[in-house]
């Protein structure tokens, strides 16, 4: 009798103990990892425009890896929008709302010369304006110049120009350059020179694509880039005001 009185007891005191770790929520584990100390990480070029990605290898001693994330201020989840653009619109799946959608899974595919698309050895340039939410003073650019909806890879944009505005009415060139077989399928920084203060509007033109010798080989060469030219994605990085 005496035996089992104390096994009750006991029963009954470890009811007790498990209810009380129960109230108090697990017990904090302490993980101290030194910062190379079974952990590698590698946030790639990504890191800095929204969604951030990155990999992260977690051992048995845990992981854990501090990053900052910045603003992309012509996100149009984040309220920018498209003001104007010329050529023709081929939305909602290819037009120019794709460039600001953070996805470079989209593109915005526009034409060469005419807006049907018609194949000539003339490039018409093709602008975008997008719209952004607050003044913003730029500190860089990331474009991703690749080719889409169908077109091949001579359709990404080539040669391009980037200028900003306070008021949508004066503009300034902020930057210029070529994109070529290398930089698609990323984004690309492109660093401002000029016109980075109190920005609102953000005007892209593609002056040209990657078409091989364009002049010559269209209208006749089998380039998508003879009738088509396109955009995947801008991202402008600064501070807001
Ligand atoms: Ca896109």
């Amino acid at each position: 009798m005496a035996r089992r009185t104390a096994l009750k007891a006991r029963a009954r005191a470890a009811r007790r103990r498990a209810a009380e770790a129960v109230a108090a929520g697990p017990e904090p584990v302490a993980r101290p990892v030194e910062p190379d100390d079974g952990l590698r990480a590698v946030l790639d070029e990504e890191l800095g425009r929204l969604p951030a990605r990155g990999t992260v290898t977690v051992t048995k001693a845990g992981a854990v890896k501090n990053f900052t994330v910045r603003r992309n201020w012509a996100a149009s989840s984040g309220g920018a929008s498209i003001a104007d653009f010329n050529g023709p619109d081929f939305g909602p799946a290819c037009g120019p709302p794709q460039v600001i959608d953070t996805s470079q899974a989209t593109v915005w595919g526009s034409t060469t010369g005419n807006d049907a698309g018609d194949p000539t050895n003339v490039f018409v340039p093709k602008f975008v304006v997008i719209a952004l939410p607050a003044a913003v003073d730029v500190t860089d650019f990331a474009v991703d110049p690749t080719a889409g909806c169908g077109d091949g890879g001579s359709a990404s944009t080539g040669d391009f120009r980037i200028e900003t505005s306070p008021n949508g009415t004066t503009w300034t060139q902020a930057a210029s350059g070529t994109f070529t077989l290398d930089d698609r399928g990323r984004l690309n920084t492109v660093t401002p020179t000029a016109g980075t203060q109190g920005v609102r509007f953000v005007r892209f033109t593609i002056l040209g694509n990657q078409t091989p010798d364009f002049a010559t080989n269209c209208p006749g060469g089998a380039f998508s880039g003879c009738s088509f030219t396109d955009l995947t994605e801008i991202e402008v990085h600064g501070a807001g005001n």
